[in-house]
């Protein structure tokens, strides 16, 4: 900051009106890089730990009129798009933290099971370390776009014959007697990452919403949001604490069903998964919170996926979408697990989008009709636009 030369500072509300000044500069040149940077009072590192940062978190929180005017009763609904991290999910914010940690106690080995976003969140920034990286995957079911991502920043691939649950207990077990640092959300400093973006949806919105909807995979994210909520209103940083309203997908929901799936399956794969590593975690968020736990089948999933694309140009994955999908039950469904109908007016919700709908093309393409090319004129476009 340059200070005028004609700025007389003889007295404190010119002090102080300087520091708020400094506090704001420094405040803007934090944001952009990373989260560790920007919330580094509430996350255990210190002065010797190396930051591995891609200059993750600060996602916008975006209003949408359309999802407010679905509910009424003057209630706002906002979208979290955390689809717009470096490797394009929520991952990234645990991972920043996971990754520096694990530099700071000198190791030299990552390694993550995964539905298909950890694996690239990790490939990524033990690149960004200079350090290896394995993932394990259940083969045939990762969306290309996230294998791409781990494959090109040089992770080690392995896929098994069997399913995420299956993948996690194997690294597990090589975590505990080998030379790796796992990285799933088992590791502490992942969920320490991710309450971030309660953090910063409080900062954004002068306080904490009534509502916030997500997907449930293996129930990190909800566990790291209620952290996150809690830890802020413990500082006087908000005053209230929302319910948290958690989705899965209908034949892969065993919080739901309060017992574990062996063949969980669903077209969002990400949240692909029959025992949930934060399963605990996750009921007791929900319970504490006066929220729920609903299921979405796999049709109305795409179907929000669309129609959030086509209504507010916010392409998502599916796994995302569950959250979109779940407000739009929590708001029609008798059978919603927290039904809206009631809802007092002016309340708030957040629905936090987890992922990139680039990374998982497939889903969509099958939809696309071939796009048949017409002759290059004005008068053949004309005609193809139907004028
Ligand atoms: C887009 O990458 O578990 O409930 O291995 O990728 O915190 O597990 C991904 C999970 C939601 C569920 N949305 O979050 C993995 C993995 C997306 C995801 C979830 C995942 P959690």
């Amino acid at each position: 900051m340059i200070l005028q030369p004609h700025l007389q500072i003889d007295n404190r509300a010119d002090l102080l009106r300087i520091e708020m000044l400094m506090d704001a500069t420094r405040s803007k040149l934090k944001r952009g890089r990373g989260v560790i940077e920007q919330y580094r009072e509430y996350l255990p590192v210190s002065e010797s730990t190396p930051i591995v940062s891609l200059g993750e978190g600060d996602t916008p929180l975006i209003y949408s009129s359309r999802l407010s005017k679905r509910i009424g009763r003057g209630c706002d609904v906002f979208v979290k798009n955390e689809g717009i991290n470096p490797t394009c999910s929520f991952k990234d914010r645990g991972m920043t933290l996971a990754v520096s940690k694990a530099m700071e106690g000198k190791a030299n080995a990552i390694i993550c099971a995964s539905t298909g976003n950890t694996s690239a969140s990790a490939a990524a920034y033990a690149s960004r370390a200079g350090i290896s990286c394995v993932v394990v995957l259940p083969a045939g079911k990762i969306a290309s776009g996230k294998l791409l991502q781990a494959f090109a920043c040089g992770a080690k691939i392995v896929a098994i014959d069997g399913n995420f649950d299956d993948a996690l207990r194997i690294v597990r077990e090589i975590g505990e007697r080998d030379d790796f640092i796992v990285v799933n959300s088992i590791n502490p400093n992942r969920i320490a990452g991710q309450k971030t973006a309660a953090f910063e949806i409080v900062d954004v919105m002068g306080d904490a919403p009534d509502f916030h909807l997500l997907p449930l995979g293996n129930a990190g994210n909800i566990t790291a949001y209620w952290t996150g909520y809690r830890q802020y209103q413990s500082r006087q940083r908000s005053t209230k604490l929302p319910a948290m309203i958690g989705f899965q997908a209908a034949c892969a929901a065993p919080i739901f069903h309060d017992r574990i799936i062996n063949k969980p399956e669903t077209i969002a794969s990400a949240i692909r998964i029959g025992n949930p590593a934060s399963w605990k975690q996750a009921r007791a968020a929900i319970a504490e919170s006066s929220g729920a736990v609903d299921i979405i089948p796999d049709e109305e999933i795409v179907a929000a996926q669309i129609w959030l694309a086509r209504h507010e140009g916010i392409l998502v994955e599916p796994a995302s979408a569950a959250a979109i999908a779940g407000f739009f039950k929590c708001c029609n469904s008798q059978e919603a697990a927290y039904s809206f109908k009631e809802i007092p007016e002016g309340r708030r919700i957040v629905c936090t989008v987890t992922g990139h709908g680039l990374k998982d093309p497939d889903v969509i393409m099958q939809r696309m009709g071939r796009v048949e090319p017409v002759a290059a004129t004005v008068n053949d476009v004309r005609r193809a636009i139907g004028l």
